[in-house]
């Protein structure tokens, strides 16, 4: 129904989900307060609830249909930190800015399979990104990487029970079957662009070899990499607000509770 969208809200890899309407909902806000927020953005199937998914519950589940959008729940040292996920078509609804305010790391997501994954990415979630933090960290990643790269195909060790579908595709025994469309260097690329789109300077930004990554949310492959590369990345930024005492993140909800200092930092 427009103007109504679901949120799932998944607390680290507790069973817990819940399904609310509207993201101002009350239940939500008795949760504590995220320290830091990350979102994750990309054309509708390019695994965006697949990496959340293997992330948070180790497993990987064929059919996974995100309504409207989701939120994960982190905890990361004594850190909690928020991902959210999306339905790949929340601009058309006005969202996109809406998930990506008060970011402190935007995960860009493409399918290696699919150039016009990555251009879509260029095309219309870039802009989406201008509402997160001013020292917002942008990853640029590549899934679905086990269709193409043999390196991807071995499991994540220690992986529980996985729910997939057998594709003809790719074989772990045979050699992939996907024509990779997008290089590496294409999503390097992307990212020089990304920084100049942020007017920001190549020679002191993250470079483009460590926020580039290339994962299978189906074998796990990176996976871990990526998220927990993310986090140590955006630490600072959780102790830089925390220094501020300000309102750890912007979320759906409206900063109501921002306490304020002496010297009135939180604007
Ligand atoms: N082979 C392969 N398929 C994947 C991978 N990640 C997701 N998929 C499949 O791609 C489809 C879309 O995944 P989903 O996570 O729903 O994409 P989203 O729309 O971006 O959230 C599903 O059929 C998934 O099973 C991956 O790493 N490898
Ligand atoms: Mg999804």
């Amino acid at each position: 129904m427009k103007g109504k969208f679901d949120i799932d809200v998944v607390a680290d890899s507790t069973i817990t989900k819940r399904r609310v309407q509207r993201a101002t909902m009350p239940d939500y806000a008795k949760m504590k307060k995220p320290d830091v927020k990350l979102v994750i953005l990309g054309d509708m199937n390019v695994g965006k609830t697949s990496l959340l998914h293997r992330y948070t519950e180790r497993k990987f589940k064929d059919t996974i249909s995100t309504v409207g959008g989701a939120f994960f729940l982190k905890q990361w040292g004594p850190y909690n930190i928020s991902i959210w996920d999306t339905a790949g078509r929340e601009q058309f609804h006005g969202l996109g800015s809406l998930y990506c305010r008060g970011a402190a790391a935007v995960i860009l997501t493409y399918d290696v399979t699919n150039w016009q994954s990555l251009a879509e990415l260029e095309d219309r979630f870039l802009s989406l990104t201008d509402t997160a933090n001013s020292d917002c960290i942008f990853a640029i990643v590549g899934n679905k990487a086990d269709l193409t790269d043999p390196r991807a195909l071995v499991e994540e060790e220690g992986e529980e029970e996985k729910e997939v579908v057998p594709q003809l595709s790719s074989s772990p025994t045979g050699p992939p079957k996907f024509r990779k469309q997008v290089l590496r260097e294409d999503a390097m690329a992307f990212y020089s662009r990304i920084l100049r789109y942020k007017l920001l300077d190549e020679a002191t930004s993250l470079p483009a070899e460590s926020m580039c990554f290339e994962t299978s949310a189906k074998t796990g492959y990176n996976v871990d990499l990526l998220f927990e590369t993310l986090f140590n990345m955006v630490l600072p930024s959780i102790l830089k607000k925390e220094s501020q005492s300000c309102s750890p993140t912007v979320d759906l909800e409206e900063c109501r509770e921002v306490k304020r200092t002496k010297a009135g930092c939180c604007t």
